[in-house]
């Protein structure tokens, strides 16, 4: 088999649809290698001291892992000094990262979750770095919050990398979805899957049902059809995955198919669901559309949403086509539809 590395990959991809100018390249270069950095954290355990908590809270109250810090710092330092961002924003900083002075400055803006599903890092179970890059708005001089507030379909690349089994690399950068694996023994990405596509039906769903009695009736409804099979009115038996890293959850549905949903519920109205937008649901939703599946909040498109905050949390349902649309249209039906909008 002939070896297509990510580097031979993106100089063809920038000959061919001229996508991938020489900067981009270099900040999807510099990101895969602090995402084979982090896998190598990750692959350490209990022998490299990146377990358990740091005993500190992120900006959005959430405990942070030791490893969710140096996973920041990972991806941070590799991304300060090349000279291709103007800024970086992460899930894990309150606020935006402009490169310091004295590095140059270069036009892109990168956000990324640098170890989501935190929660797994201790039980030994995948989790992953998502990304997502936005190009700065002509004429930014000292890059600011707003600057990153960009729907995303101004996206012009997004990816993950999920450390499980294998490290797997997963990219776009809006031709088609491109998965990397990583050589462990060489230290290099090599191309093994190109033009990834979610099949349009399944009979797999993902969502936390401990949830389900703070659910909405159109997430309510959905569920409850489902989980109906055979006899009930879709008519076939179907099967739950939740794996607790949308990563993994999200890789599994690129591999085989799949709806994965994390829906607003009625706990906190001031809370439309867990994953935030600018840096999880969004270089998802690209990846997802990219690969044929859709990707809504229960009443939008996620990809259109105009952000208002950089660590906005927003509904997701993502995947299989026919499970998206249905249950995105119980939520067009619903009679309180404001619930599930976001808002
Ligand atoms: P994190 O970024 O702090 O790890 O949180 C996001 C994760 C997602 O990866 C996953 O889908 C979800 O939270 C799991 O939530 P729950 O704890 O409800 O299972
Ligand atoms: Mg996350």
């Amino acid at each position: 088999m002939k070896r297509i590395s990510l580097t031979q990959h993106l100089i063809e991809e920038q000959r061919l649809n001229n996508t991938i100018p020489a900067e981009l390249r270099l900040l999807i270069e510099v990101v895969a290698r602090a995402c084979k950095t982090i896998s190598h954290a990750v692959g350490k355990g209990a022998l490299g001291e990146v377990m358990g908590t740091a005993e500190t809270e992120n900006v959005q109250g959430e405990v942070q892992k030791k490893l969710d810090i140096i996973s920041n710092d990972i991806l941070l330092e590799a991304n300060e000094w090349g000279g291709h961002l103007a800024a970086m924003a992460s899930e894990e900083m309150e606020s935006i990262h402009p490169i310091p002075n004295r590095y140059p400055k270069g036009e892109y803006l990168l956000l990324f979750d640098p170890l989501d599903g935190s929660s797994n890092i201790d039980v030994n179970v995948s989790i992953g770095t998502i990304f997502s890059v936005l190009k700065a708005p002509e004429g930014m001089a000292t890059p600011t919050e707003q600057d990153f507030l960009q729907p995303g379909t101004m996206q012009v690349a997004a990816g993950y990398a999920v450390y499980g089994p294998q490290t797997v690399l997963v990219l776009t950068t809006g031709n088609g979805v491109q998965c990397f694996t990583l050589d462990r023994e060489m230290g290099s990405w090599v191309m093994t899957q190109n033009a990834a596509k979610i099949p349009a039906e399944t009979k797999e769903f993902a969502i936390n049902t401990s949830n389900a009695r703070h659910w909405h009736a159109p997430v309510k409804r959905y569920i409850d059809e489902l989980l109906a099979g055979k006899t009930g009115p879709r008519g076939k038996d179907y099967n739950m995955r939740w794996i607790a890293s949308m990563v993994a959850d999200v890789h599994r549905i690129l591999t085989r198919g799949g709806v994965f949903m994390y829906p607003a519920d009625a706990r906190d109205p001031d809370k439309p669901g867990k994953l935030r937008l600018m840096y999880e649901a969004n270089p998802m939703a690209f990846i997802v559309e990219q690969a044929g599946g859709i990707a809504t909040d229960g009443k939008r498109r996620i990809l259109d949403i105009q952000p208002e905050k950089l660590h906005q949390r927003v509904a997701v349902f993502l995947g299989s086509r026919e499970e998206v649309e249905r249950v995105t249209s119980y939520h067009g039906d619903a009679a309180d539809s404001t619930l599930l909008s976001g808002k």
